[in-house]
């Protein structure tokens, strides 16, 4: 069995959890922020039999869009600092499959 741990756009999150509850996939949906941004992403967890990996790895390809984002930072200048806005490139998914040790209900 793997965990895929997948970082997505809050955009996509419902769609997502649509597509792989109807593919028989159990989700779990965590709220978490970036790093870089510092601004609000979405965390889903889903543990998947290694036979399915690639199915799941395909639907939050097909599902999630990479979307372009502004971002201020500053500048130096003669006169101190100035506000000057970049655009970042936010991929449509961050995906980690790791091997699980234990699964268990109880
Ligand atoms: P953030 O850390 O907020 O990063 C948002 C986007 O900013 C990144 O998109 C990337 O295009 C850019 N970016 C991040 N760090 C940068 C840096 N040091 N210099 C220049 N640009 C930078 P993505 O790469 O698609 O990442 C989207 C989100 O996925 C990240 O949000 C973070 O929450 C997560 N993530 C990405 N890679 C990760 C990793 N190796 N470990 C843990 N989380 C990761």
């Amino acid at each position: 069995m793997k965990l895929v741990m997948a970082i997505i756009n809050d955009e996509d999150a419902y769609s997502l959890m649509n597509a792989l509850n109807e593919r028989g996939y159990r989700v779990t949906k965590l709220a978490s922020t970036g790093g870089f941004l510092r601004s609000g992403n979405t965390t889903l967890i889903t543990g998947v039999e290694d036979d399915n990996i690639d199915d799941v790895v395909d639907t939050i390809e097909k599902t999630c869009k990479s979307r372009k984002q502004m971002m201020a930072t500053n500048t130096s200048n003669s006169e101190g600092f100035a506000p000057y806005p970049i655009e970042v490139t936010i991929g449509g998914a961050t995906i980690f499959v790791m091997d699980v040790m234990t699964f268990k209900k109880v």
